[in-house]
């Protein structure tokens, strides 16, 4: 039997290219949790967690996730079977309750280390690769009209992306509704607009704000209001002509089973991280796809291990009638894959290779290292 041998975790905090403005936070750095594992044959895996705006976005943050792994996940699966994901997703769910970009980290990290084990993509564990690239969406958040203009202008003139999300909400709606319609009076017909309010709205704004966007062109609205208002989201979701996407709303299979049985959405945002790994984001998938819910591939502005992972998901799956808007490693000034991810013609492409088809610059890690530490690893005695 091949077993975890050793479990290290370190946070890598990456400046970002611009301030990225959300409704609950301004980035202006992302901070990753990168995991390690080394199995006894001398393979090895890697994976990563990461959230968004310390625990301003949701309730875990990179110390929260680091600490959950070193703490509760890394003692129960060292020494355990590498080979058998089932189990160790047993012992993982038995070990921590919510937690779900933590678990999810660990996780991804044991698919690397199977694939990789097996010489297949993790892409070929689930089913096998459908498509090679999925059209990819950047979000304009420079929080200046005339800078996200500029900027969607460079994205379509090198044709890396003809989809564009608006982070709005922190401002008045007059002054969101305002920014939103001077963008797509710049962009006209060239782009796909959406808006992303991340749950900044109460019920009444939301319904005047998806009207005006309606106005405006807008094609869909992502998480209008508070993630725990279902029955306020479906209301919206039956009233509004554009389309409305959950996204901090389903955290795995049950939020989705939920939403979908009575059609809260139209259109669900799939993130690896915050439904707890690759095989629970696969069951969202599996749900929505039953409910005729639209799919959009999510991020948690990850680098390019994370990014990665989910391609390999995503690539099993051919339609995703929103796309997908994995281009988290694109937001940092530097990269941390040995070989960066490939962004052409409007997609991002799935890497080539077995597991999850990525491997880190060390030396770019090490720079980016949190206090400059060696990772706190967990061993098998
Ligand atoms: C979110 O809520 O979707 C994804 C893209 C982005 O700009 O922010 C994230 C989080
Ligand atoms: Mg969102």
């Amino acid at each position: 039997m091949i077993t975890i041998d050793r479990i290290s975790t370190e946070i890598v905090d990456l400046p970002t290219i611009r301030g990225h403005v959300l409704s609950m936070a301004t980035m202006t750095v992302q901070s990753v949790v990168l995991v390690r594992m080394d199995f006894s044959d001398g393979s090895t895996g890697l994976g990563e967690g990461t959230s968004i705006g310390g625990l301003s976005y949701g309730s875990e943050s990179p110390e929260s996730i680091k600490s959950a792994i070193d703490c509760y996940l890394a003692p129960v699966l060292v020494g355990t079977d590498a080979d058998n994901i089932s189990a160790a997703r047993n012992l993982i769910a038995k070990a921590v309750r919510g937690n779900p970009i933590a678990r999810s980290a660990v996780e991804i990290a044991l698919w690397d280390g199977l694939g990789k084990r097996l010489g297949v993509p993790v892409a070929q564990l689930f089913g096998g690769a459908v498509r090679q690239g999925i059209d990819v969406a950047w979000t304009l958040a420079s929080g200046n009209s005339d800078t996200d203009i500029a900027e969607a202008e460079e994205m379509l003139e090198t044709r890396r992306h003809r989809q564009f999300k608006l982070k709005i909400g922190k401002r008045a709606l007059k002054d969101d509704l305002a920014h939103v319609g001077r963008i797509k009076a710049a962009l006209g017909d060239r782009a796909r607009l959406t808006v992303d309010v991340n749950q900044a709205w109460d019920l009444h704004t939301a319904r005047d704000g998806l009207r005006g966007l309606e106005e405006i062109g807008v094609a869909m609205a992502e998480q209008p209001i508070d993630l725990r208002q279902r029955d306020q989201l479906k209301s919206l979701t039956d009233g509004s002509a554009i389309a409305v996407m959950a996204d901090e709303a389903l955290t795995g299979p049950v939020d989705a089973m939920r939403h979908a049985g009575d059609r809260a959405a139209d259109a669900f945002a799939v993130k690896v991280a915050q439904s707890g790994g690759l095989a629970n984001a696969a069951e969202v998938i599996a749900i929505a796809k039953a409910a005729g819910i639209g799919l959009y591939g999510g991020t948690m502005l990850e680098s390019g291990v994370a990014t990665a992972a989910s391609l390999q998901l995503f690539c099993t799956v051919e339609h995703w009638a929103w796309g997908c808007e994995l281009f988290g490693p694109l937001l940092f000034t530097d990269e941390v894959l040995a070989e960066p991810l490939v962004y052409r013609d409007f997609q991002v492409w799935l890497p080539e290779g077995p597991g999850i088809g990525v491997s880190l610059d060390e030396e770019r890690v090490r720079r980016y290292r949190r206090g400059g530490a060696e990772p706190v690893a967990i061993v098998a005695e």
